[in-house]
């Protein structure tokens, strides 16, 4: 594997989660890890013999982004749902009318594998283009065994021809599909006993997800989706307190959740236990955008409990159709009053940790090599656009990527 030395670089490193820069740095990558990297004023010319020399010119340095929370697999549109809230109804309503996650289900399961996976990989392309290096995606549109199973199996091909490293979350517990309607607890079952259970033996899934709000599962449903995935080995994650108080933060965090997403109506308590229980805590603008929500996620508690913010896009074609992760960095800024420093945190580091990968998304010694130069001095010059901003180059795996 070629190795690679960047130098010049005005790197910001999250050393430890934590905001931190070397002005005149130096980084070098070797077989796909950082080997070295601090002031330039401490390189030695013996530590990198033989590798390729890329001089950033004081461009900034970050970790590559890393989007904790996409769905990104499926088929069709939803446009006809942002018409209908426009005319006053909810997307509660819209849901409970056969709109909403069941519709995307339909289109989904009708299309072709070489479509979805076409699909699938134009809006995996459109947030790498912004400096993604790392991308969860999780099933969730297909709903029964074999639709679910297909879902996952495609997310993690595009691995083979993208360059990115893809995370894959099974969330088979995102709605009742039409076959199982009025029987959500027999649906439950499925997902336990025989979804989770293939996933985890198949190797296709490295966590669980779940809705629990008023219109998909309830927690008590949810404790049996956690049971099951603890039962087989996978971590799990939630999609919580969205719109409604569901008790959400406390489950996940009961389960040691890798990640409580959302969180809008999370109480005080619920924020406590979820960073007591070292579980991430992702906030995802776009859908609050999107959705035209008004409650805001509780930021100051997170802050003053330690909980860790990550901030994904959440791209779904209902609540959150977005694949630019540095436009939900500036709406984490603009809309949550997060500052810049700790939205390209919740892009890098802490979104890592939400994957449970402790490999990437900060810039140390025995780290992925994944990283992106941007043409800016300041990460608030990142978060200070709403889109267009692409980095200058890429790195993956300690190589330029094309
Ligand atoms: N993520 C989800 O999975 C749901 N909301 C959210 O923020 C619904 C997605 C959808 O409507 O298709
Ligand atoms: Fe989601």
């Amino acid at each position: 594997m070629a190795n690679l030395l960047v130098t010049h670089a005005h790197l910001v490193t999250f050393r430890g989660g934590r905001f931190a820069e070397i002005g005149d740095g130096a980084l070098f990558a070797k077989d796909g890890v950082i080997a070295w990297m601090g002031p330039m004023a401490d390189l030695r010319r013996a530590d990198h013999q033989g590798a390729t020399r890329l001089d950033a010119k004081g461009a900034l340095v970050t970790p590559g982004l890393v989007d904790c929370h996409t769905h990104l697999v499926y088929a069709g549109s939803r446009a006809n749902e942002l018409q209908m809230r426009l005319q006053g109804k909810t997307y509660a309503e819209i849901a409970k009318a056969g709109g909403g996650i069941v519709s995307t289900v339909a289109a989904t399961r009708a299309a072709s594998n070489a479509q979805l996976r076409a699909a699938t990989s134009r809006r995996l392309s459109a947030l790498m283009a912004e400096g993604v290096t790392t991308v969860e995606i999780k099933s969730g549109y297909g709903l029964d065994v074999e639709h679910e199973l297909r879902c996952l199996r495609i997310a993690r091909s595009l691995a083979a021809d993208h360059a990115v490293s893809i995370s894959t979350t099974l969330l088979g517990a995102h709605a009742v599909p039409p076959e199982f309607k009025g029987r959500a607890d027999d649906y439950v079952d499925l997902v336990c006993d025989r979804m989770i259970p293939r996933a985890a033996s198949e190797g296709l899934a490295s966590a669980v997800d779940g809705f629990c709000e008023s219109i998909a599962f309830g927690p008590a449903q949810m404790k049996r989706v956690f049971e099951s995935a603890r039962r087989h080995g996978l971590r799990v994650k939630l999609h919580a307190d969205q719109l409604s108080d569901g008790g959400g933060a406390a489950l996940a965090a009961e389960y040691e959740a890798l990640s409580a997403d959302h969180l809008e109506h999370t109480t005080e308590a619920g924020i406590e236990a979820l960073a007591r229980a070292g579980s991430v805590g992702v906030i995802l603008p776009g859908a609050f955008y999107y959705l035209r929500e008004t409650k805001l996620p509780p930021i100051a508690s997170m802050r003053r409990h330690g909980l860790r913010m990550a901030v994904a896009t959440d791209c779904n074609p209902g609540t959150s159709p977005t694949t630019s992760l540095l436009t939900m960095v500036n709406m984490a800024c603009v809309l949550f009053g997060l500052t810049p420093e700790e939205a390209l945190a919740g892009a890098t580091c802490h979104a890592a940790a939400a994957l449970g990968l402790d490999d990437r998304g900060v810039l140390e010694i025995g780290r992925r090599a994944d990283l992106a130069i941007w043409d800016a001095h300041e990460p608030a010059e990142l978060a200070a656009q709403i889109g267009g901003m692409r980095p200058t180059q890429v790195i993956f795996e300690g190589r330029v990527r094309q």
